[in-house]
């Protein structure tokens, strides 16, 4: 954010000082299920933030957060960001609206967390990433939390010459036990499938040469003309092979997990179950109905990263406007390709500057 003078103390000798005490006040839009699990951890888990103000579309459901937390509730969103007791904005309402909200927050000149995917379509994820290079400053951080989770990261760091080599080929799994809101199948891929197109870029440090969508047999609860599972191929510029298994009515819980073949050997990521158990006739590990059981820990790790970063300055931690605008690209081109059955080539414009 950049801090302003007020956000400095002097000591005893007259030296400024960051005031450690500052507090980030931050207004959340959008209090379902993920925006309150953020908000209750912004409140109680992660240090240095509070939570001021919340809006809703659902006023009785803020109002209700709103006096768990000791915030105050509004009436629309547009008052959450020109609050003057807001720092910073959680956008955290439904997808389609991100795009129009972040533009808000950049136009007020907020910090934003903005939950993917930046938006479902091409154009609105344009729209922000034009804006903030217009501003010349990134204000806004997308939250791609498989970023920050322990799994993902320990995966990374086994690259190179060190450990398993560079990435050849990426396989991944993601399975929901039922479509969060009913299946369509290119929000399958707008809304799922896009943390997979965040976390193999991150992985590999690359950008995506083309993507294919593949669908088969449907699963028993695919209603007609939708298909789940979805199965998506990629490959990079640098040539990894990439695959997503992408199964939204899966039926059987929350489920992800990726394995990697280096070019000297081979790593599968822990699928977030620490112990295993065994039971009459029985050994394994039970699985989380949803995704807050596996991932509530790199939720944490991402917004103490956010406020760190708000308070103490330094480059942004995490994914940025380009990697929300990229993900839109790549899961739009998946779009096609899952309509035409064609392999499609991913164009992207030249990163800007201020993503360097
Ligand atoms: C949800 O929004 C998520 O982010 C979950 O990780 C994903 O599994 C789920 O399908 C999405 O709806």
């Amino acid at each position: 954010m950049g801090l302003k003078s007020q956000d400095y103390l002097r000591d005893a000798s007259g030296v400024r000082r960051k005031n450690v005490l500052m507090t980030i006040r931050v207004g959340l839009i959008g209090a379902g299920n993920i925006g309150t699990s953020h908000a209750r951890d912004l409140s109680t888990r992660v240090a240095g933030s509070t939570v001021s103000v919340i809006y809703d579309f659902d006023e009785a459901r803020a109002r209700e957060l709103a006096a768990e937390l000791d915030a105050r509730a509004v009436s629309s969103y547009q008052d959450v960001i020109a609050a003057a007791d807001v720092d910073a904005v959680l956008i955290a309402s439904p997808d389609q609206f991100h795009a129009e909200q972040a533009l808000a927050c950049l136009a007020a000149g907020k910090p934003t967390l903005c939950e993917k995917p930046l938006s479902p379509s091409e154009a609105g994820a344009r729209s922000v990433l034009d804006a903030e290079v217009a501003l010349g400053r990134q204000l806004i951080m997308m939250g791609f939390m498989r970023r920050f989770d322990p799994g993902y990261v320990e995966l990374k760091g086994g690259f190179g010459p060190a450990g398993i080599g560079e990435p050849l080929v990426i396989r991944n799994s993601h399975r929901n036990e039922i479509a969060p809101y009913g299946l369509d199948s290119a929000m399958s891929i707008t809304n799922a499938a896009i943390h997979e197109i965040d976390i193999n870029r991150w992985l590999t440090d690359d950008e995506y040469a083309w993507v294919e969508v593949l669908t088969g047999r449907n699963g028993p609860l695919t209603p007609e003309g939708q298909h789940d599972p979805l199965f998506l191929l990629l490959k990079t510029t640098q040539g990894t092979i990439i695959d997503i298994e992408m199964f939204v009515q899966s039926q059987l819980g929350y489920e992800v997990t990726c394995a990697v073949t280096g070019g000297l050997g081979a790593a599968e990521m822990a699928d977030g179950s620490y112990v295993t158990t065994s039971r009459t006739l029985h050994r394994g590990h039970d699985l989380p109905k949803q995704w807050l059981g596996r991932f509530q820990e790199a939720y944490r790790l991402q917004l103490q990263a956010w406020i760190t970063h708000l308070t103490d300055g330094g480059p942004l931690p995490g994914a940025s406007t380009w990697d929300g605008y990229v993900g839109a690209v790549v899961a739009n081109r998946a779009i096609e390709s899952l309509r035409s059955g064609q392999r499609v080539a991913v164009t992207l414009p030249p990163r800007p500057a201020l993503y360097a």
